[in-house]
């Protein structure tokens, strides 16, 4: 039988990121996709494609939560974009209320359309509540900046740091993705095991952010460890299956391309 990927995460409308980025990467992955929304966002075409925010009721995300793993026993989930300190209650309290044999976390600190008070309190009750439940996760160059409390970045042994200081946090295994802003010709990522530093290269793919390229990373991650692939090979396939969909990106009206998870392959 097919093995089944969960995802928790937001939706965002023009399907470059959030669930819609998640759901076609476990497609991809040759795995059954199972999803839960947890808010809406809408890029707004008006105003410079900024973030329009709206939480999903927390009883909303919980009957959601319940569907799915009552449906099937899922072992295996990705937390994508949380939002609001009351979806991280219900979402931590749902993660406790069962056991797991991964919990991929993309932490996933800052929407352009929330409020920055709003946004630090979801930012703490991430680090408090989501973090500690994590196996895998997976922070970017300014993620990795705001948990590990470093004002910098910039080498490969910060990068190191980054992961060792986030591993403190709780997540057994730490991945933090240099991405485009990292000095240098080679998108750098760095993957820690809890005690061993493993460095991960490719070519960068032009020097502009992608959509999604952080989301299909955690969930390509997620469906593999779903398969049950182990953590190491799980994070090396998951990068080249990323990289290949950034080399084959859609373009759309927006300012920014979106990665296309078709270009991966099983
Ligand atoms: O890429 C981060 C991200 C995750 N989830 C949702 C998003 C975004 C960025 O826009 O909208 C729902």
């Amino acid at each position: 039988m097919v093995d089944q990927a969960y995802v928790i995460a937001g939706s965002e409308a023009t399907g470059g990121a959030g669930l819609q980025a998640d759901l076609r990467t476990f497609q991809q992955l040759g795995t059954y996709g199972v999803g839960t929304v947890t808010c809406i966002v809408s890029f707004d075409p008006k105003a410079n494609w900024g973030h329009r925010f709206v939480p999903v009721d927390p009883q909303v995300i919980a009957d959601q939560i319940e569907a799915a793993t009552s449906a099937y026993d899922l072992d295996v989930v990705k937390i994508g974009m949380l939002g609001t300190p009351a979806t991280i209650d219900v979402v931590a309290q749902a993660l406790a209320g069962q056991s797991w044999q991964h919990v991929v976390v993309d932490p996933v600190l800052i929407c352009k359309g929330q409020e920055p008070g709003a946004a630090l309190d979801t930012d703490t009750a991430l680090r408090r509540q989501i973090l500690p439940l994590a196996t895998v996760t997976t922070p970017n160059l300014f993620e990795a900046r705001t948990l590990a409390g470093m004002d910098e970045i910039s080498t490969v042994d910060d990068l190191i740091e980054a992961a060792r200081r986030i591993a403190d946090l709780g997540p057994r295994y730490v991945v933090v993705k240099g991405g485009v802003e990292f000095p240098g010709d080679d998108a750098v990522d760095v993957f820690f095991d809890g005690s061993d530093a493993e460095i991960l290269r490719a070519p960068k793919v032009g020097h502009a952010r992608v959509a999604g390229a952080g989301c299909t990373l955690a969930a390509a991650i997620t469906a593999e460890l779903a398969k049950g692939t182990d953590v190491g090979d799980a994070v090396s396939r998951a990068k080249e299956f990323t990289t290949a969909g950034i080399v084959e990106r859609v373009s759309g009206n927006t300012p920014f391309d979106a990665v296309w998870q078709g270009a991966g392959g099983r």
